[in-house]
């Protein structure tokens, strides 16, 4: 994956005319810059994407693996999504990159951002499965267990987590810096995290929670991940505490808002663009943010939530001059879309 360090660098780079923008738009008030904005916005967002899709594309083609398993594996991780744990936490890396001295150091996050995608995609074939919500559609494709089988999907999702943690190791930063990265991401996904929330809303199928039970419900399957994708770009990065702090309110608000947008969606959105079936929340009696508090509500809580976690960014930028001030645009930009996507 080393040799795709300077195609990140180059893709991630954020151009002065960006920063100028977003300064007219927001210091200035020039709406009339608002287009030229979004589409400067959109071409960088895809440019690292496709950064992302090029490194995911390397990987898991060794001669060791059964080749059954790793089409399985490669099926599900190249399917394509957002791919949105991978770009934060290389956002938040270089946001805080300052902090070792050599701005460009947050390429050497990159075993961890792919690692991110690809536990995201364990969860995903595993959550897909008869057992479990029991999908046909994942990312516009079959699920995995419909393109293969259940048993070779069930290796597959145990194949990416375990070569997940495989590569979090191979990371040439600091080995503390990594070591407190890998176990900040063993804890969000496991019993406490990810696999507990999943118990949880197992548990929770036909019977009415209510908002303070499902906000830990969704801290853990779906926040947890997103919060610790951006706490370890900080971590890795060697960000002081006080940064860890900003970045964690950003990360859980960030979360909260990404589930809130998610629930909207599965009664409003396109099963075509979203690549999975929708209205499942509603067919399993689910209780969502949608089902508390309706449409509306839920539409307006989103654009709160997201407002809260650019907050915090902010509070980050005024105790830390350094910040990469480009990188922390971005991420402004990219969290306010984020809400306007169920508008
Ligand atoms: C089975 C251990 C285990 C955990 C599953 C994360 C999860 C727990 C299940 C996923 C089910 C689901 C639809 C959760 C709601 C939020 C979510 C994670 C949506 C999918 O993430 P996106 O929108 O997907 O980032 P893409 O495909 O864009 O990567």
């Amino acid at each position: 994956m080393q040799h795709l360090q300077n195609l990140f660098l180059e893709n991630f780079t954020i151009p002065q005319e960006y920063i100028l923008l977003f300064e007219q738009i927001h210091l200035l008030g020039m709406k009339d810059k608002e287009e030229e904005f979004n589409t400067l916005h959109k071409q960088l967002m895809k440019q690292r994407v496709q950064a992302v899709e090029k490194a995911l594309d390397s990987i898991l083609k060794g001669a060791e693996i059964p080749p059954r398993l790793s089409e399985a594996m490669r099926y599900s991780l190249l399917a394509g999504g957002k791919r949105l744990r991978p770009t934060l936490c290389l956002s938040m890396a270089k946001l805080c990159a300052h902090a070792r001295r050599d701005k460009n150091l947050w390429v050497l996050a990159m075993p961890f951002a792919i690692a991110l995608e690809m536990i995201h995609t364990y969860s995903l074939i595993h959550d897909d499965l008869p057992a479990m919500d029991n999908d046909d559609l994942r990312r516009g494709k079959p699920t995995c267990h419909k393109a293969f089988n259940e048993a070779t999907a069930i290796l597959a999702g145990d194949g990416l987590l375990s070569d997940a943690f495989w590569f979090m190791t191979d990371c040439n930063l600091p080995a503390q810096n990594v070591v407190q990265s890998i176990q900040l991401i063993a804890q969000a996904i496991g019993s406490e995290g990810m696999v507990g929330g999943q118990m949880l809303d197992m548990e929770a199928e036909e019977r009415k929670l209510n908002l303070e039970e499902l906000s830990v419900l969704n801290a853990k399957k779906t926040g947890a991940l997103l919060q610790c994708a951006c706490l370890s770009g900080a971590t890795l990065m060697g960000a002081s505490d006080i940064m860890k702090r900003y970045i964690k309110e950003y990360g859980t608000s960030m979360g909260i808002a990404f589930q809130i947008i998610d629930d909207v969606l599965d009664v409003i959105g396109d099963a075509a663009l979203l690549g999975k079936n929708t209205g499942s929340d509603e067919a399993n009696q689910k209780s969502t943010w949608v089902s508390l508090l309706g449409i509306e509500e839920s539409k307006k809580k989103a654009v709160e939530y997201c407002s809260t976690a650019n907050q915090a960014l902010q509070e980050l930028a005024k105790n830390e001059p350094l910040l990469d001030k480009g990188e922390q645009y971005f991420l402004q930009k990219t969290t306010s879309d984020m809400a306007y996507r169920v508008y």
